[in-house]
């Protein structure tokens, strides 16, 4: 089933859809927003030279330090009375990257996350177990309202409390599974705990799965270890949450809701637009907001698109599953980590020099952080409790400011392994496993 017949509308309508779509973003940024009207008049253009979609080519990109740099609301759109809801992800102290939706924004989301839930099978009479995190996070809310608008039940279940979940899934005879690809493995680890044949208390048929990159080879593992479908959501805050992009049925590429998203795929190095196929960093214009319309965002995800039918009937570009980053960026249990933010924390804490280094691994199926930090030369490193103080404060911050679960070790001066003069400052052990 399609939730929406626009998914398989013919290329030349999808394009005209665009380019309508495109033309009043373009006016609207410019009337509204001083950062783009500032841009586009440096380059001399104007909303209306935009003829075709391929004159997007000519317009600047936006950067995730662009929405730091208009923290909290300088590149909304609209007054805050017709803003209804707010996201946000981490950022430096004090400084994350706010997100705001009106009314239709929210409608626009609620309808792409009703395609990504259709397209893997979901409809009403499905119960949906939940286990995005709620709050500030889109991921929980995202997969919340649209279970609810395709008359599914959802189950708010969160993040954490392992048993207690699988209690619920059992009880409540949970049909699919929304979490992290981690979390997900994680609760298979904890059922099987009950026995070879776990499978059977649980009524699941599929999941979806999203937030931070998966092997296929860890595909294959969530999969099996529920006896499910795995379907796939890519998506981020900046351009709306979950729901930019889904797996079919049919194959493991995503099809990207591209009446709302407007996909392009650069060179990273030079920012020159790549051809069908060509793996580059996603960009994406989006084509329908109203508080927060963002023109060229550069997703930092590195992927491929491909225009070639899909069996499943909808024509829609689909990209493939992403396949790394063009930043640094680490996702730690579906938790963006800059090491750059993790750098601003430390260097606000007495006690710890600048050298440190941030180490991702695998315990079990969930990832953990440790940050190895430097302690200065003025710390006597024998007295105990001023370390377990520093190292307290450190884990606070990283928590509070960031939302990073990390264990801290203070190291003495000078003990991090450096690679030419150079501190190896992340090394991800994830990737070994
Ligand atoms: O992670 C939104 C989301 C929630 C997507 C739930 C899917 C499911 P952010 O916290 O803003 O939003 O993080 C966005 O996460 O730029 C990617 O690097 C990464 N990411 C999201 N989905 C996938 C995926 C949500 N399917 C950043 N595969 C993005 C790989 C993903 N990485």
């Amino acid at each position: 089933m399609v939730w929406n017949k626009i998914e398989c509308a013919k290329r030349e309508d999808i394009e005209s859809l665009q380019l309508k779509r495109l033309q009043e973003t373009l006016k609207r940024v410019y009337a509204l927003t001083p950062f783009y009207k500032k841009k586009f008049d440096e380059l001399k253009i104007l909303p209306e030279d935009i003829k075709s979609l391929e004159d997007i080519q000519k317009l600047p990109f936006t950067k995730k330090q662009d929405l730091r740099d208009h923290y909290p609301f300088g590149l909304f759109t609209v007054p805050m009375s017709q803003v209804v809801r707010i996201h946000s992800s981490s950022g430096t102290t004090g400084k994350p990257t706010v997100v705001g939706y009106t009314a239709a924004d929210m409608d626009v989301w609620n309808e792409v996350m009703a395609r990504v839930y259709t397209m893997a099978g979901v409809t009403a009479g499905d119960v949906v177990h939940n286990g995005y995190g709620y709050g500030l996070f889109t991921g929980g809310l995202g997969f919340h309202e649209a279970a609810q608008k395709i008359g599914a039940t959802v189950v708010p279940a969160s993040g954490g409390f392992t048993d207690r979940q699988l209690m619920l899934m059992r009880d409540f005879g949970a049909t699919v599974l929304a979490a992290t690809p981690s979390f997900a493995l994680h609760l298979a680890e904890i059922a099987k705990k009950s026995g070879p044949n776990y499978r059977d208390e649980y009524k699941l048929k599929c999941g979806l799965f999203g937030a931070e990159p998966v092997s296929d080879g860890l595909k294959k593992e969530v999969s099996e270890a529920w006896g499910i479908d795995y379907h796939e959501t890519y998506g981020l805050s900046e351009i709306i949450g979950p729901g930019v992009s889904s797996s079919c049925k049919y194959s493991k590429l995503l099809h990207i809701n591209e009446d709302h998203f407007y996909p392009e795929i650069i060179d990273p190095k030079t920012g020159e637009v790549l051809g069908e196929g060509e793996r580059g960093e996603l960009v994406i214009t989006t084509l329908t907001k109203q508080a927060l319309p963002i023109i060229r965002y550069r997703t930092g995800d590195i992927t491929s698109l491909t225009y070639e039918p899909c069996k499943c009937g909808r024509t829609t570009v689909r990209m493939e599953s992403i396949v790394g980053r063009a930043d640094d960026m680490l996702i730690v249990n579906g938790v963006n980590v800059y090491p750059s933010q993790v750098e601003h924390v430390i260097a606000n804490t007495e006690g710890v020099t600048l050298n440190y280094q941030i180490v991702a691994d695998k315990k079990g199926f969930l990832d953990k952080l440790e940050i190895l930090v430097e302690i200065s030369d003025e710390v006597i490193s024998d007295n105990i409790k001023e370390l377990e103080n520093i190292k307290k404060e450190l884990q606070h911050s990283l928590l509070n400011n960031l939302y990073i679960n990390a264990n801290v070790k203070l190291v003495e001066p000078r003990t991090i392994e450096r690679s030419m003069g150079k501190a190896v400052r992340v090394v991800d052990k994830r990737s070994e496993k």
